[in-house]
């Protein structure tokens, strides 16, 4: 409890949940956040007002202020990242640079400072698609990845480095499916599919929306991540997934949407022609290594997305002052 902990990309959708979950329990933390489009200091101010957390804005990429932010530290949650799949197909340069060159810099900085563990938020895109069966933590090789997107190869890249760092540094990595919850930016999937219905629009369904993701509810990841701070390995990869049984297609994900919403799907999904290059079509992972460690995910997608509609219907202001920018990727 009295250890001090970074949370880079705190401002962000994952960081913002894993900040709310660890500062009900007491911990100290420092948000490091550049405050990008994707990062809102509108989330945190309850949090900094109340003198609960300390907020700093600043670039992982920037030696100076990444040194500032690990006075006092114990511990480093590495989320900080440019995260959107779509986006990387115009912006590659940005992708790399804050999520190797920033990831680089962080874990060598925080070693500098003698951190006592570092944990790296990679992702199961760093192992790309899987047509049957699922991932576990040795099928992705130093170097080697099946990844797809500039997004998922700077992220293959990072959890290299963060593996490699491991070998002499306690550096822990987790590879999370899918998360959703509230606070995520309506670019993404479900937040853009429920804030279109609230404002009287389709949900835009890309190709046959027969894809698989393993959603995973981000209070659920933030849980996860407190266990491996107590129980985690360094030197160690963990998967977490929610591995529903049956797995849900984004048609499934997007008629659930619709029911919770009360209106009927076959008038409110539109299925477009699919602008994804590569579109990743499944991911799926074996989450044994992390459950025999003694770490349960919660599953119950149903409530966990009743969960999540109640609080886009009950926090419009907060979408509605980022819907025009997240939509304008996609004209
Ligand atoms: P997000 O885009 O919502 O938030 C990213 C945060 O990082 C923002 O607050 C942004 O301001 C900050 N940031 C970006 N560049 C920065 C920089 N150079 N310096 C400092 N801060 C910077 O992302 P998210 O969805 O919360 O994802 C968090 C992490 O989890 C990422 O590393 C992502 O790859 C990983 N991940 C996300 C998911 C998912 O479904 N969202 C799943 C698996 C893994
Ligand atoms: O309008 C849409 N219609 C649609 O069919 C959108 C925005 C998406 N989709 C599909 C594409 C995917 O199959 O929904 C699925 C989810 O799409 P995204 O929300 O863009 O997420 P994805 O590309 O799967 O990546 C996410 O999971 C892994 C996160 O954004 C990454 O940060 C994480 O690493």
């Amino acid at each position: 409890m009295s250890k001090k902990i970074l949370v880079t990309g705190g401002a962000g959708f994952i960081g913002t949940n894993f900040v709310y979950y660890m500062a009900g329990k007491g911990y100290d933390q420092v948000v490091l956040d550049k405050l990008t489009y994707a990062g809102g200091k509108d989330n945190l101010d309850p949090l900094i007002s109340a003198g609960k957390i300390r907020f700093q804005q600043g670039d992982i990429c920037d030696k100076n202020a990444v040194k500032d932010s690990l006075s006092g530290i114990d511990y480093v949650i590495h989320f900080a990242a440019e995260s959107h799949n779509t986006r990387s197909e115009t912006d590659p340069e940005l992708f790399y640079r804050t999520n190797v060159e920033g990831t680089r810099i962080m874990l060598e900085e925080s070693f500098s400072a003698g951190v006592k563990k570092f944990i790296h938020i990679s992702t199961d895109e760093v192992y790309g698609s899987i047509a049957d069966g699922y991932f576990a933590e040795g099928d992705k090789k130093l170097g080697d990845s099946q990844a797809t997107s500039a997004y998922s190869k700077s992220k293959s890249q990072a959890d290299d480095l963060a593996m490699e760092f491991g070998r002499n540094y306690p550096v822990i990595v987790l590879r999370p499916t899918n998360n959703f919850g509230p606070w995520q930016y309506p670019e993404k999937a479900l937040p853009r599919w429920i804030s279109n219905i609230l404002l009287g629009s389709k949900i835009p369904l890309w190709g046959e929306g027969l894809q698989v993701r393993d959603w995973l509810y981000a209070p659920v990841t933030s849980s996860c991540l407190e266990f491996l701070l107590e129980k985690g390995e360094a030197g160690n990869a963990y998967n977490v997934a929610a591995n529903h049984e049956p797995e849900i297609t984004n048609k499934t994900a997007a008629e659930w949407l619709c029911g919770l919403l009360e209106v009927d799907p076959d008038k409110w999904i539109e299925y477009i022609p699919d602008p994804r290059p590569n579109h990743d079509f499944r991911y799926a992972l074996n989450i044994e290594k992390i459950t025999k460690l003694g770490f349960r995910p919660l599953v119950d997608p149903f409530a966990q997305f009743r969960e999540t509609v109640k609080w886009y219907r009950e926090n419009q202001s907060w979408w509605k002052k980022r819907k025009e920018e997240a939509e304008s990727i996609y004209k």
